[in-house]
């Protein structure tokens, strides 16, 4: 995903959990209060010459990295798209801000898988730890805290090292020009260029149209799901419509019987008029005989 820049630039995209500093370790790494340190809501841009570079620090949201709503990140991708294009046309590395003082949480760890999927692993090979609040831990504290197995996994994960600042107090030049003395270093390492935004907004997008033609499938699927559902239960009811007529109907023997009857009742019915006739004519025959 990177791609080369030629630009003497770097553009320094700052990635961590809410809190972690990164709004503060932007000001002072550009030595001036430009980020306000309220809740920071959407990605900008400040650029600063610094030792004869010009260095343009990109502060993100509060809760870039949190895609739920709930937590106050805004629905997935938004934020990361935003940032991507304050960034254009590309960061040339990424400082993941990590806070001193507390063990390393499933969260921050978390934080490196998320670069590694919503970015690439281009883009963890592009990464830099950036530790805040080093005043907090002692020369011993901090050698040991670097000796720790899931410290040394989380910096081994980003290709730029680490790096341990204050950012409460003025961060000195020195410090600055190593931090950006380690995105160089491994700039070049990775063959100079930056992270690419259009590839990385042109892969959002297609990722994009590929969820919209799934759910589109999805939804065909649904309805024809409905269809066959609707089909069985009519024909469900068509079968119990014709057993029901069938139970209702007499048999072919009922209806034979019955027909039997009729005839026989209506052979008797002639059976009895003849019989009435012949009893009515022998009965008058002698009154007309005279
Ligand atoms: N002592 C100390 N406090 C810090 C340092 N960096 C940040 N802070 C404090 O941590 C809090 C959160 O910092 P902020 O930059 O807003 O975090 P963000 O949410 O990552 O932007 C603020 O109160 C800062 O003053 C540091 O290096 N040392
Ligand atoms: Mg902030």
């Amino acid at each position: 995903m990177a791609s080369s820049s030629g630009s003497a630039a770097f553009r320094l995209v700052l990635l961590g959990l809410p809190g972690a500093g990164k709004t503060t370790a932007a000001n002072a790494i550009l030595g001036r209060d430009v980020f306000p340190e309220c809740a920071t809501t959407n990605s900008s841009m400040q650029t600063q010459i610094i030792g004869g570079r010009s260095i343009s620090l990109i502060d993100t949201p509060r809760f870039l990295m949190s895609s739920s709503p709930s937590d106050g990140g805004r629905p997935s991708g938004e934020d990361l798209e935003q940032c991507m294009c304050a960034a254009a046309p590309g960061p040339h590395a990424f400082l993941l801000v990590v806070p001193l003082g507390r063990p390393l949480s499933a969260e921050v760890t978390g934080a490196v898988e998320w670069i590694g999927q919503r970015l690439g692993e281009d883009a963890l090979r592009m990464t830099v730890v950036l530790f805040t609040r080093r005043e907090r831990v002692t020369r011993r504290e901090w050698d040991s805290f670097l000796s720790r197995q899931e410290v040394r996994d989380l910096i081994g994960r980003c290709g730029g090292g680490c790096h341990a600042v204050n950012s409460k107090a003025e961060i000195e030049a020195c410090q600055v020009t190593e931090l950006l003395e380690k995105v160089r270093a491994m700039a070049e390492k990775r063959g100079g260029g930056h992270y690419a935004t259009d590839k990385f907004l042109a892969a959002q997008k297609k990722a994009e149209a590929e969820r919209e033609d799934a759910s589109a499938v999805e939804e065909v699927a649904r309805r024809l799901e409905v269809e066959r559902e609707r089909q069985e239960e009519e024909t469900q009811r068509l079968v119990l419509e014709r057993r029901r007529r069938e139970m209702e109907r007499p048999s072919k023997e009922e209806s034979q019987q019955v027909a039997r009857g009729g005839r026989q009742q209506q052979q008797d019915a002639w059976w009895m008029a003849e019989r009435c006739a012949a009893v009515a004519g022998s009965f008058m025959a002698p009154f007309f005989k005279r």
